[in-house]
């Protein structure tokens, strides 16, 4: 496998939390580099769009509530897999599924709070870094 980057978001629930140290850290054992990186305040039509995808969805008025309640921490990830590796290490989409070791499972209280976000896939990675750091 190539090297790849990903997109990160440490969710309002985790940066309330003060767990944002605690999941860099997560990040950076399982041997991820962090390339990019800023702390910013979603706007309602930031995170609009950003989970268009959603927009149909009977959770996306709550998420886009959730994602703008407070800031969240952005950043860029490199490394072998880097998709694959960081979706491994935050865990299961419902904490109440996630392994023993992972960011949801040590931090998520349920699926809409749940701490982290990371890029599905290589393309959408690019789109999702285009998205916040141009
Ligand atoms: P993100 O996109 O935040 O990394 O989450 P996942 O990739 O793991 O999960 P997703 O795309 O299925 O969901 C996007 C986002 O919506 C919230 N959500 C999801 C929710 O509030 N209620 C729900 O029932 C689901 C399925 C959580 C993540």
């Amino acid at each position: 496998m190539a090297t790849q980057r990903t997109l990160s978001i440490i969710k309002p629930d985790a940066v309330e939390g003060q767990h944002i140290g605690e999941i860099l850290a997560m990040i950076e054992k399982a041997g991820l580099r962090i390339v990019e990186m800023k702390m910013l305040h979603l706007t309602k039509p930031q995170a609009e769009e950003f989970y268009a995808i959603h927009k149909e969805r009977p959770f996306f008025g709550e998420l886009v509530e959730f994602m703008t309640r407070s800031p969240v921490v952005v950043s860029v990830l490199e490394g072998e897999d880097a998709v694959a590796k960081y979706r491994q290490v935050m865990g299961a989409t419902n904490p109440a599924e996630a392994e023993e070791g992972t960011i949801r499972k040590a931090f998520a209280k349920d699926v809409g709070e749940n701490s982290v976000h990371g890029s599905d896939s290589a393309e959408n990675a690019a789109k999702e870094i285009a998205f916040f750091f141009g």
